[in-house]
């Protein structure tokens, strides 16, 4: 088992309804550790960079306009297969498929609105968090 960092991203459905702490929570408990945090409001130009690998989906413009339509928490997580095992901890993508205790399962509010982002493989891992965060954000 190899110590990895993955970006996850708090949405605005779920900073929207104030449980940030319980979506920390699952992380926590699970044997992540946030070592990066930040509130941000994004802007549409950099919703749509970070999300330009879905530009060709038709659901492109809901989603950016979604991940504009509030605050979001952007955050590193590291610990052990960190990438693979904040998927598990995230669930299917649409919340009807996700398994009982993930985070999709008990929080998300529809298939778009599904309260988090997380990567999903260790090179975009990499990118992802270079996206959001300095260097010296992830000292810890
Ligand atoms: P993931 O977040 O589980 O990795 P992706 O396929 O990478 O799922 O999609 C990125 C995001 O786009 C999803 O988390 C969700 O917010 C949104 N999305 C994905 N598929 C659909 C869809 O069919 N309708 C509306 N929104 C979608
Ligand atoms: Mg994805």
């Amino acid at each position: 088992m190899s110590v990895e960092k993955t970006l996850s991203i708090i949405k605005p459905d779920a900073t929207k309804r104030n449980i940030t702490g319980l979506i920390n929570a699952k992380f926590e408990n699970a044997g992540l550790k946030i070592i990066a945090q930040k509130r941000l409001q994004l802007t549409r130009s950099i919703a749509e960079k970070f999300y330009e690998i879905h530009k060709d989906r038709p659901f492109y413009n809901d989603l950016v306009n979604f991940m504009i339509s509030g605050p979001v928490v952007v955050q590193v997580l590291e610990g052990n297969n960190a990438v693979k095992l904040n998927r598990n901890i995230m669930g299917a993508t649409n919340p009807e498929d996700a398994e009982e205790g993930t985070i999709r399962k008990e929080f998300a509010e529809s298939i778009e609105a599904n309260s988090v982002h997380g990567s999903d493989s260790f090179e975009n891992a990499k990118t992802e968090i270079s996206f959001f965060f300095a260097k010296i954000e992830l000292i810890v």
